[in-house]
């Protein structure tokens, strides 16, 4: 069992690979190496997601290189399509970890004709619902209380799902964060709210932000435990997670799971981190040093377990390659798609716009 409240984060593997601790490791080797290849499929979606903004095919992107770890130990510990999953924008990882497709997010990113959110929603903001995971709002904390309300909806029930709420660390200053969370405290509800703590909200540091020690100190407060995570060690988070997703279904209510990682990117194509403004390269490159990939090809080969990085990598690249050709050549939807569903009967004044919008069109 993992102890809540340490003041060290919880660690498996050292940066050099070798193992922390005495543990004994539960996973196959086909679940590590799957584990490996959704953490570089992740990697190599970010660094193409970069290079489309950049030609102008998208507007919008928020990169997740350096938080892989964290984010794909916490998808394979969630049940795909059964728990529930109230992400923040920087998740795509956990979306990749989980299933979901890259063509579907990449659908959603350049709003082709097969965008699951139909072109509807802002690029990024992706939304799947065979997988429970709802739609990502860019609003900060905004996911955190509704979270709480499925968690309080599963309990009420009797189902044995579970909810999962991730956020950054800027987040968890906002008041919806703290009505989130009490309230679940209060529903003992199945909830596991996870802070994705990268130690910047765009140019607010983590001392800008707080003066607790560590984010995961705040459960005291809403009586539920806090674990404090090195979220750069994929198997740390996992086994936490894992730990503590068993305990919600056994029914002992909800957990605060912090996992320290780094954003190595830019905060979205719209700050001003190529302008060294607010952080130096140094701190940057001390936590390129410190990437999750890198540490856990380390510990994979003291296992024995080989893997063929280059390749996998290379394999990687040809499917967000492949997947954007696929969903580019399924075109982009009409114009009208923005007056479908949400009125069975659509009221005259946005049949009046519509008409409006159809002459323009048409002229
Ligand atoms: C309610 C609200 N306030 C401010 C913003 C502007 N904003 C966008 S991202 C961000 C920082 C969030 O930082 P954090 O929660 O640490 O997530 P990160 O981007 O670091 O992953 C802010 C302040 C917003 N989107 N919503
Ligand atoms: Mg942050």
């Amino acid at each position: 069992m993992h102890k809540p409240f340490t003041d060290k984060p919880i660690q498996r593997i050292g940066e050099d690979g070798r193992k922390i601790g005495r543990w004994t490791l539960d996973l196959t080797e086909d679940q590590l190496r799957t584990m490996h290849r959704d953490m570089v499929r992740a990697r190599v979606f970010d660094e193409k997601l970069v290079t489309i903004l950049r030609q102008g095919k998208t507007s919008f992107y928020a990169q997740s290189s350096g938080m892989e770890g964290t984010q794909v130990g916490l998808a394979h510990a969630v049940r795909p399509g059964h728990d529930w999953i109230w992400p923040y924008y920087r998740d795509q990882g956990l979306a990749i970890g989980l299933g979901v497709s890259v063509r579907d997010l990449l659908a959603q990113c350049l709003g082709t004709s097969e965008d699951l959110c139909r072109a509807r929603q802002m690029p990024h903001h992706f939304g799947v619902r065979n997988y429970n995971f709802v739609s990502i709002s860019s609003s900060i904390a905004n996911q955190v209380a509704p979270a709480t309300g499925t968690a309080m909806a599963q309990q009420y029930l009797g189902t044995d799902e579970i909810t999962v709420c991730t956020f950054g660390d800027g987040a968890t200053s906002e008041g919806d964060w703290h009505a989130g969370l009490n309230m679940a405290g209060v529903a003992k509800a199945p909830i596991m709210f996870v802070c994705e703590n990268n130690q910047w909200a765009i140019s607010v540091d983590f001392k800008g932000q707080t003066a607790s020690t560590n984010i995961a100190v705040k459960a005291h407060a809403y009586g539920m435990p806090g674990y404090y995570v090195d979220g750069n060690d994929v198997l740390a988070v996992h086994s936490v997670v894992s730990e503590v997703a068993e305990r919600m279904r056994a029914g002992e209510g909800p957990a605060l799971v912090e996992c320290l990682t780094y954003r190595i990117g830019s905060h979205s194509n719209a700050d001003a981190d190529a302008e060294k403004q607010y952080r130096s390269r140094e701190e940057v490159e001390l936590w390129r040093s410190r990437d999750p990939i890198t540490r856990f090809e380390r510990f994979l080969a003291a296992e024995g377990l080989s893997v063929d990085a280059a390749a996998i990598r290379a394999a990687a690249q040809r499917e967000v390659e492949d997947a954007i050709t696929a969903t580019e050549a399924t075109g982009t939807p009409g114009w009208d798609v923005m007056f479908e569903d949400v009125y069975e009967d659509v009221p005259a004044h946005i049949a009046l716009q519509r008409e409006y919008v159809r002459a323009e069109q048409e002229a």
